[in-house]
């Protein structure tokens, strides 16, 4: 069997409030939709979503690539391990491209062979998953999520920081982690708001609260792993996994965590690669998403079953959509997920929020 034809869409999505990402405010979300046609009629849905602030490539730039890219594969078999995902290589394409074309491949050489896409993608996956809750308010309501949390079963919580003087934040912390009571293992995400004497002043004003780790404190990167060792704190890595090569873990085994984003990696297989070469470092690897419609979030759901689903996934970007291309919408407001329920749900793609993109019309 051999991919016959390909179609793009564009999507924005309504978001429940306006997202903040690093100083800009963002009131849709906006991506690109693949879906791959076999010649024996199965299909492969994956999605591109960069995301302004983090990622370089703009939705239109993505649609772009991804359209070359889709137009080079017409007439290749689908089975992914027997080529096309290692030409990939050779090409320079942005992460989220990559991540997008990957996603509707192993999908759809699921699809045709019968296998759910976690079973393609790993020998033995987990048919249950934990996810973690997303805190990104303040103040009485961030206090009231988390209590929502500790009380709906959580075992782990993200709490965003950096937003806030140093002193708010370890207020915030401590606060939260009063209210999460203990059983519930906080997290940190200071997504590089701080230099390094902030970071200090920082754990030295949360000596007493018990957390997993934190993400990303400072700026300067090149400062974690000194920061890491004086303060003493557990760090987690994020931004700077971006471009970075599986190997290249292995001179940070001072991490705790290492969060993957697939669209900020470059796709599936090097998420895979990751999570493999982090496990052999005790690194924790944590499959996160970055806003992605239901299509891109069940790519999550699968790399995180595939990765054996007891690390808690960062999953709840997800509870922002106000509305989805997937009909019905996942479910992921529990604590557990039962994989095998979630992705032998029947699922159309809800028209209302795309938009076809010619053939003829350059994106
Ligand atoms: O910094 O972890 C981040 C979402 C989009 C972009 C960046 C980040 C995030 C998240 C994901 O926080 C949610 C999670 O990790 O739980
Ligand atoms: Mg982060």
């Amino acid at each position: 069997m051999e991919i016959s034809g390909f179609k793009l869409y564009r999507y924005a999505l309504p978001l429940k409030e306006p997202l903040l990402l690093k100083g800009r405010e963002l009131h849709r979300r906006e991506g690109v939709l693949l879906k791959l046609v076999g010649s024996g009629g199965s299909t492969g849905w994956g999605e591109a979503a960069p995301l302004p602030g983090f990622s370089r490539e703009s939705a239109d730039e993505a649609a772009r690539q991804l359209r070359r890219l889709a137009e080079s594969v017409v007439g290749c078999g689908i089975d992914p391990a027997g080529g096309f995902i290692r030409e990939l290589d050779r090409r320079s394409l942005a992460p989220s491209v990559r991540s997008g074309f990957e996603l509707a491949a192993y999908n759809l050489y699921a699809a045709a062979s019968g296998r759910l896409l976690p079973e393609v993608l790993a020998l033995r996956p987990a048919m249950t998953l934990k996810l973690s809750g997303l805190i990104s308010c303040s103040g009485k309501a961030a206090i009231s999520e988390a209590r929502r949390m500790r009380s709906g079963g959580y075992e782990a919580v993200k709490l965003k920081v950096g937003g806030r003087s140093v002193e708010e934040d370890a207020d915030l912390v401590r606060s939260v982690s009063e209210a999460l009571g203990g059983r519930v293992r906080l997290r940190l995400d200071a997504n590089r708001a701080w230099t390094f004497e902030e970071a200090m002043s920082f754990a030295h004003n949360t000596g007493e609260v018990d957390y997993e780790y934190i993400e990303e404190p400072l700026a300067d990167p090149a400062g974690l792993p000194g920061y890491a060792r004086t303060s003493g704190v557990p760090v987690a890595l994020d931004e700077s996994l971006a471009g970075m090569l599986p190997e290249e873990l292995d001179k940070r085994a001072y991490a705790r965590a290492a969060v993957l984003k697939p669209a900020m990696l470059g796709g599936i297989s090097r998420t895979l690669r990751m999570a493999s070469r982090a496990g052999e470092l005790g690194i924790s690897p944590v499959i996160s998403s970055a806003y992605e419609s239901g299509v891109g979030t069940l790519g999550l759901v699968a790399l995180a079953a595939a990765t054996g689903g007891e690390v808690p996934s960062g999953l709840d970007t997800y509870r922002r959509l106000a509305g989805d291309v997937l009909e019905p919408r996942l479910e992921l407001s529990a604590p557990q997920v039962n994989i095998r329920e979630m992705l032998e749900t029947r699922r159309e793609i809800e028209s209302r929020w795309l938009a076809a993109l010619p053939d003829e019309v350059e994106a």
